[in-house]
């Protein structure tokens, strides 16, 4: 159990009771004699067993048999939703205990380390999808508590598209390819999912968020995370208060442009997951910190919206989020399958101290996670696989069944018996058993929608009017390119109709994207998602305000922007670069946490205007802007005329400006920049306060350049620049 704090989230070699328990599980070939599964050692794995060397193989080879049978049966079906996914160890430790609020040993005791598996994925993908799709992400969480699994299966976004787990067949019906010709893959820019969406205005809410910056996150270590549903939280006393859980990354939350995002589509589809490997690799270690909104029962009807109902927020104004603890991530998985894939998550995986609530989203999904690995990982016993099993004991009566891994002992598997000595007993709540919130109950049978779920728009345009100008435009563009795609003209317009009822300017801007108008008046009514002997008017959306404006915290603007640690930065170099400028910028950046690479004609080294030797990282082949956040051009008259009259070189910097990066060049590297179609647009001045706000830095004197260029890369992009949309590149 991990009472004590036997790791540091920071060690170089994390250990920790999951990954000790983890370890008897594993296989090192290294010097090993190889052999079948029989323990048979094998003399020759290159040629079947024939009937002379050329002939018939003979049926007896049990050797390629098992090879063969093994191998074909190597796939199971990947995650039917989420199945594009990364994933990785690490801890997780409360900072002051919250036996105030509940009874869960990882949430009362601060010094209690407990191992965690995070996998983090897109929704709509196959497996090998890209990871840049516009999506929302899975953000699961598996506690391995010494009380036992508690999982928290959230996603990027806090809201969902529906209110009733009936609906989810329907949503992902409509938004995975088209069933007669599986296009398009991971992408919901097509005809089915908006025209699911467009008869469904519980959605908008979400839709905004999906159509916002958080489609694109710029690495799952930049991206919040959200339990999504109300759970509630019950201490000792068995007091219960109702909660929101949220994720809140150090790095800030930031994202790519959708231009830059289906680049990297392309260019490395693995992006998300190499970022992530990668940071772990090198010791970066993602770090999250556990936020709660606390909502006391009493409060439960003090809302203008329904804590039920999944399409709705807390806005941080009304309830604060409280920050709780921290989620570390320092260890990368051995075994992409055995781990990553076979890792099963379920919302239902809950400890004593925290427990659901009756909204009917989480409802449906207590029921399918279960039911999905049964088919998935192929029967009752995949609590059993390494990665599932928690590190608190498990004794139980359940026997047998495709794959038993446990040995259990005794006669009896049945309770209550008197032949095994009563074994096992059941745990009294002082001995944490589990009991359930006793909430009460007290209502008729009935297949309706609560009125308090109507609202479908208010919060759709709090999330709108919270957004900064460019997250507006970008928002708006999302829109006409997903609906452009479209090609039913009917979809379009009554998509334009729920635009509307979120913001006017919104709806009017996409229509004139799209060559239309907005209908004046929808044929039927907004809400087709009504029972067949249901009053129609009791179904539709109710339109009204809500209190609040704004709620910042829905902005990406005021994120986290004050570090460069993890990002990665570009140096354009050819032979003849001045290395002291190159060396003391490099320094700078690495300094600051930033990971530097030189990118030169070919691979290999260059050779400096003084002689020294610089090693090449990437060509302009196997690099591209698209995999950095900022770039420097350091002096050197060779060296920027080689690239001057490099084509790739040139887009490079193009494409940079384009994806509103920083952008550096030593004042003797100008040429360099007057080769690319910004040339127009550079900073007249060499101010600090103008390249803070241009993003472009130029300057004779490369330490203030450095210490310019770092605050720049800070801010990630200058999205201002996108007011001029003539970005080309
Ligand atoms: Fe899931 N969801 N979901 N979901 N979900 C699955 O379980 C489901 C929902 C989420 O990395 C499946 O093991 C239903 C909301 C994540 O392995 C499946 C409903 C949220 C993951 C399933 C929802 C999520 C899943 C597919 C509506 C955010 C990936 C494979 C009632 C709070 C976990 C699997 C991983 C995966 C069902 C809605 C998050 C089929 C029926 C809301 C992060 O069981």
């Amino acid at each position: 159990m991990a009472k004590k704090k036997n790791v540091s989230a920071s060690d170089t070699n994390p250990v920790n009771d999951k990954i000790v328990g983890l370890e008897v599980h594993k296989e090192d070939s290294s010097n090993e004699l190889m052999t079948t599964n029989q323990g048979v050692r094998i003399n020759d794995d290159q040629n079947s067993l024939k009937a002379g060397s050329r002939g018939a193989t003979l049926l007896e080879d049990f050797i390629l048999r098992e090879k063969i049978t093994h191998f074909d049966h190597e796939r199971i079906p990947e995650r039917i939703v989420h199945a594009r996914g990364s994933a990785a160890h690490g801890v997780f430790q409360v900072y002051k205990s919250l036996a105030k609020y509940t009874r869960a040993s990882f949430l009362t005791d601060p010094d209690k380390v407990t191992p965690v598996f995070v996998r983090f994925s897109t929704v709509a993908g196959s497996r090998g999808s890209t990871d840049l799709a516009r999506d929302v992400r899975g953000f699961a969480v598996k506690f391995y508590t010494d009380e036992g699994n508690f999982d928290l299966v959230g996603n990027n976004m806090p809201v969902f598209f529906i209110q009733d787990a009936i609906k989810f067949p329907d949503l992902v019906h409509a938004v995975k390819p088209e069933p007669d010709n599986e296009m398009p893959q991971a992408a919901s820019a097509h005809d089915t999912f908006w025209d699911f969406i467009s008869l469904m205005p519980e959605s908008t809410h979400m839709i905004m968020w999906l159509m916002s910056d958080r489609a694109i996150p710029r690495s799952y270590r930049m991206m919040e995370g959200f339990g999504v549903h109300t759970f509630r939280l019950v201490n000792e006393k068995g007091e219960a208060h109702f909660v929101k859980f949220h994720w809140k990354p150090l790095l800030g939350v930031h994202s790519v442009a959708w231009d830059e995002a289906q680049n990297i589509s392309g260019k490395d589809p693995d992006f998300h997951r190499r970022d992530l490997w990668e940071a772990i690799e090198s010791g970066n270690y993602p770090e999250w910190e556990l936020g709660v909104q606390i909502v006391p029962e009493a409060d439960e009807h003090k809302f203008e919206f329904d804590l039920l109902d999944p399409t709705k927020i807390i806005p941080e104004e009304i309830v604060p989020v409280e920050r709780i603890g921290k989620l570390t991530l320092n260890r990368n998985p051995d075994n992409f399958f055995a781990e990553t894939e076979q890792v099963a998550f379920h919302v239902g995986n809950i400890v004593p101290g925290i427990d659901f609530t009756n909204d009917p989203l989480l409802q449906g999904r207590l029921f399918s996670y279960t039911d999905t690995q049964l088919i998935r990982l192929g029967g009752p016993n995949f609590h059993e696989i390494p990665i599932n099993r928690p590190v608190a004991p498990i004794h139980n009566n359940q026997r047998d069944g495709y794959m038993r891994q446990t040995i259990n002992r005794g006669k009896t598997s049945y309770s209550p018996n008197s032949l095994g000595g009563g074994c096992p007993f059941q745990a009294k709540a002082l001995e944490g058993g589990f009991a359930s919130y006793a909430e009460k109950v007290d209502a008729r049978k009935v297949r309706e929608r609560s009125p308090s779920f109507m609202d479908h728009f208010s919060q759709a345009r709090l999330f709108y009017n919270s957004q900064s100008e460019p997250e507006k435009n970008h928002i708006v563009d999302a829109l006409r390119f997903e609906l452009g795609k479209v090609e039913t003209v009917s979809v379009r317009e009554r998509m334009l109709v729920i635009l509307a009822h979120v913001d006017n300017g919104l709806a009017n801007e996409v229509a004139h994207g799209l060559g239309l108008s907005i209908p004046k008046t929808l044929n039927g009514h907004l809400n087709q998602s009504i029972p067949a002997d249901a009053d129609p008017q009791s179904y539709q959306p109710i339109v009204k305000e809500g209190s609040l404006a704004r709620s910042e915290s829905l902005s990406m603007t005021g994120t986290i922007k004050d570090s460069i640690r993890t990002r990665k930065i570009a140096i354009l170099a050819a032979d003849g670069v001045h290395e002291p400028s190159l060396t003391l910028v490099r320094e700078a950046l690495e300094n600051e946490g930033a990971i530097v690479e030189v990118i030169a004609p070919k691979l290999g080294k260059i050779i400096a205007e003084n002689g020294a030797e610089i090693a090449v990282s990437k060509t302009f082949l196997t690099g591209a802007s698209v995999f950095y956040d900022a770039v420097y051009v350091p002096s050197g008259i060779n060296s920027v005329a080689t690239l001057s009259a490099e084509p790739a070189a040139v887009h490079f910097l193009n494409e940079a400006f384009k994806h509103c990066k920083a952008i550096a060049a030593d004042a003797d590297a100008l040429q360099m920049l007057q080769q690319t179609y910004f040339v127009k647009k550079l900073p007249e001045d060499k101010s600090e306060k103008t390249a803070l706000r241009e993003g472009i830095i130029l300057h004779d004197n490369t330490k203030k350049l450095a210490s310019t260029f770092i605050q720049a890369i800070a801010l990630h992009r200058f999205w201002d620049r996108e007011k001029n949309r003539k970005v080309p590149a």
